[in-house]
């Protein structure tokens, strides 16, 4: 192809780690390219094979451009005007006969990386005042978000490891290698980390299987699953034993230093070795040379928050880095300071009202909320069970339960049952072919970008924004589709003045987040811009870097992102306590009271039988999102990937070869997959990655279904959840295997 090409750059919005990338685009606005951005302030050029798949997927003629209404059993295209009248249509009589809380919502996991979803999700949500809010959160990182409230104040206040500058790194239950970082953005974390060894530091990973991070790492240390606040708490007991605890200038801030110091006491190595797999002495030779080394930070993702203990599990991450020291140090476990949109950074700074939870339960099984929503692993039970606050319809944003939440294939069957479903997805795939509504968003090329969430994790403050590159003509912006649905939550009908309502969302915000002054002013400075870009100009703008609307003058703006298309640095993470701090009392608090007293069941899990069973965890894999990029060519090509991995010694036993087949079998549902043997994992532990089983009748995905693999989440229990965070277990999950 010849001719002129441009290239544009932006930021990569699959995963966590903000990666710039170099579109090159041909005069017709083709992508002829995609490339890493080597000038990218954060990113330096690093790309993962996932970034390439927006090629693919922008291009993806399955991709809906249109959307689709139900009528006489089949989804077919309609126009926008028609599915917002069809909306209504059902809806509204739902609301008005059975209720607020009889429509159920469940966002997925790119509404993170959505910028019209952050800013203006929050609106209809309001407008909809529905109790049964449930989204991905509840597969995932919840706990850590509930330990964060409890100890810091803010559910966002989730310490970081400072990568650049750490001489030691525990990570438990996390593969920054694979999945590229979480909560925790990380661009290039594979260098990060090797930085660690490269300048004297060492790396220890502890996982129930040796992963790329594991092999990257100095130490490797299996672990049996569900066991990391037992590893956790034997670390802690070795750092007060042996006199090892040294907050420093810390202890000013920290309260309950001697609740958590006679707390660790009952459970020394020892204890707990059994029950991890972990000998004694390795856990005290771990503890030593943590709390030895000069600059240390402990990081825990996913495998530690979706299991039995996950809220311990990250609580305890932070005390250790607290009594070490390393909490809010240069080189140990930092606050990021975000350019926008960070509650911890808003308003007067050092202690707060803090987070409650438990404000409302779940109908059915009483479980609480937080953060103002309600675990998933409840939903299908309130879709099943009669009564009054009975869930008849369900509004899905850019997720797909039917894959990714535990026990789905109860889950589906209760989606089927139900009066209404819209489906706000790009994708006709296994949750929104249950749709009566389906309303696609545009190509991610075709809207602006800007991490509000995820640069409140960022291991460097950065601030980068890209605008629309290509313009879409057939498909709105998501804001847009989400302000019309307010309208019709609001009672105004399917024709809603989306230019006033977004002008109304503007103000509100104004007023927030400049609170000193007038209202109008500010409006008038933020002209002409509308939508998600005037929103982000105005958080920037009043923001800790902003310019305040001319109080300083050389303060960001969303003027000097969009000359700045590689990003802005905003330099290496700074301390920030006691300022970032919302906790009532203003201090740390290392010993909350619901942590404390669900250390009982802890306990009570020293006494249980370990009688050989084998149980599940699941994996990440580098080509792979979640359950949503199958569909595209690049990254499915090759080798069949959802399999079951299992440890040469269970194989031998359990007559299995690799290759061959297995039929797993748990409570919840069984499944048959191919079996993979490797000694990569610990043996009494099998391991299949989530997100795969395509195919379903109905679906409109013809690349994933040629690649369908099996689902995982139909072996997960929906009865069983972490009790604090409501958080699924996924990990850690009993099963019998055996050859198909
Ligand atoms: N067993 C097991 N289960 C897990 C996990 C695990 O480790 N093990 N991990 C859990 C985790 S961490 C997560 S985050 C969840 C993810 O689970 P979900 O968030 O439920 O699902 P995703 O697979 O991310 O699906 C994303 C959906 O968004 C749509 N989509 C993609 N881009 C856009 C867009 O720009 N606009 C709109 N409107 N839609 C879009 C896709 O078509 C797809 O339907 O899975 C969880 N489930
Ligand atoms: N390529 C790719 N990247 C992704 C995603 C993807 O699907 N693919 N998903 C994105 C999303 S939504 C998220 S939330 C992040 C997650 O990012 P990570 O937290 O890094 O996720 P995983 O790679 O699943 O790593 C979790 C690890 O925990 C281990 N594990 C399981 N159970 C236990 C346990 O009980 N204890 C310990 N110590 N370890 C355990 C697993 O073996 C696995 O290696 O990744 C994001 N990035
Ligand atoms: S690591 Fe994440 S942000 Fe970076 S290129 Fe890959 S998918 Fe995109
Ligand atoms: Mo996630």
């Amino acid at each position: 192809m010849a001719g002129a090409t441009r290239t544009e750059f932006r930021t990569c919005p699959f995963c966590e780690a903000t990666c710039g990338l170099a579109v090159e685009l041909s005069a017709k606005d083709e992508v002829v390219s995609i490339r890493g951005d080597a000038d990218d302030v954060f990113s330096k050029g690093f790309i993962c094979p996932k970034a390439t798949g927006l090629k693919a997927l922008h291009e993806d003629p399955d991709r809906l451009r249109a959307p689709l209404v139900r009528r006489d059993g089949e989804l077919v295209e309609a126009t926008w005007d028609e599915a917002f009248e069809e909306i209504d249509r059902r809806l509204s009589p739902i609301l008005s006969e059975h209720g607020r809380n009889s429509v159920a919502v469940y966002l997925g996991n790119p509404n993170a990386h959505n910028l019209s979803a952050l800013l203006y999700g929050p609106v209809w949500l309001r407008a909809l005042a529905s109790r049964n809010v449930f989204s991905a959160s509840t597969v995932d990182q919840m706990p850590k978000q509930v330990s964060a409230a409890h100890m810091f104040g803010a559910g966002l206040s989730v310490p970081v490891p400072d990568l650049d500058r750490t001489m030691y790194l525990l990570v438990l239950g996390a593969n920054p290698l694979v999945s590229n970082g979480s909560l925790m953005t990380s661009p290039d974390s594979r260098g990060r980390i090797r930085g660690i060894r490269e300048r004297g530091g060492k790396v220890v990973v502890v996982d129930p299987r040796r992963t790329r991070t594991a092999e990257e790492a100095d130490e490797h240390h299996f672990i049996r699953p569900g066991t990391d606040a037992h590893l956790l708490m034997g670390i802690l007991a070795t750092i007060f034993e042996e006199g090892l605890d040294a907050p420093g200038a810390l202890e000013g801030h920290l309260e309950g230093l001697d609740e958590v110091r006679a707390l660790a006491s009952a459970l020394p190595p020892e204890e707990v070795a059994p029950a991890c797999g972990i000998e004694a002495g390795e856990i005290r030779r771990i503890a030593r040379e943590l709390a030895g080394a000069e600059r240390a930070a402990v990081y825990a993702r996913i495998g530690t928050c979706t299991q039995e203990f996950g809220t311990l599990a990250s609580w305890l991450v932070d005390v250790i880095n607290a009594v070490t020291g390393n909490l809010d140090r240069e080189g140990g476990a930092m606050f990021t300071r975000a350019a926008a949109g960070q509650r911890n950074s808003a308003g007067e700074g050092g202690r707060g009202k803090g987070v409650s939870f438990g404000r409302w339960a779940s109908r059915v099984r009483g479980a609480p909320e937080t953060f103002g929503e309600l675990p998933v692993a409840c939903l299908a039970e309130e879709i099943e069970t009669p009564g009054d606050g009975q869930v008849r319809a369900l509004v899905t944003v850019a997720g797909n339960p039917a894959l990714s939440t535990p026990n789905s294939g109860r889950l589906e069957r209760a989606i089927e049952s139900l009066d209404f479903v819209l489906s706000i997805d790009i994708y006709v795939n296994e949750t929104s072919r249950h749709a009566d509504v389906i309303l696609p968003g545009p190509s991610p090329l075709a809207k602006p970008h800007y991490d509000l969430a995820l640069y409140q994790l960022a291991v460097r403050n950065v601030a980068n924004y890209s605008p629309a590159l290509v313009p879409d003509a057939e498909v709105p912006e998501e804001w847009r589709t989400f302000l019309r649905l307010t309208g019709i939550l609001a009672g105004q009908g399917p024709a809603a003045d989306v230019d006033a309502l977004d002008d109304f969302v503007a103000r509100t915000l104004a007023g927030r987040e400049m609170p000193d002054r007038d209202v109008d002013e500010v409006m008038a400075e933020l002209e002409p811009r509308r939508g998600p870009e005037r929103l982000l100009d105005l958080m920037l703008r009043a923001g800790p870097y902003g310019d305040r609307f001319g109080e300083r003058p050389d303060g960001l703006s969303l003027d000097v992102l969009e000359q700045s298309p590689h990003g802005v640095d905003l330099g290496p993470l700074e301390p920030r306590l006691p300022d970032v701090l919302r906790t009532p009392s203003g201090k740390v608090e290392l010993a909350p009271e619901p942590l404390v007293a669900d250390l009982e069941r802890l306990h009570a899990s020293l006494d249980r039988r370990r009688n050989g069973g084998l149980v599940l965890v699941g994996r990440r894999q580098l080509r792979s999102n979640n359950s949503w990029m199958h569909n595209l060519r690049p990254l499915v090509k090759g080798k069949e990937s959802c399999t079951v991995h299992v440890h040469p010694d269970d194989a031998d036993r359990l007559g299995l070869v690799d290759g061959g087949r297995a039929r797993v079998v748990s409570r919840a549902g069984e499944v048959e997959a191919p079996v993979e043997v490797t000694d990569g994992i610990m043996p009494g532990v099998v391991s299949i990655p989530h997100g795969w089983g395509h195919g379903a009748p109905g679906m409109r995905m013809s690349v994933a279904a040629e690649h369908a693999g099996v689902n995982s989440n139909l072996l997960a229990d929906e009865t069983e959840i972490e009790p604090l965070s409501g958080n699924a277990i996924l990990n850690g999950i009993p099963v019998e295997l055996a050859p198909a």
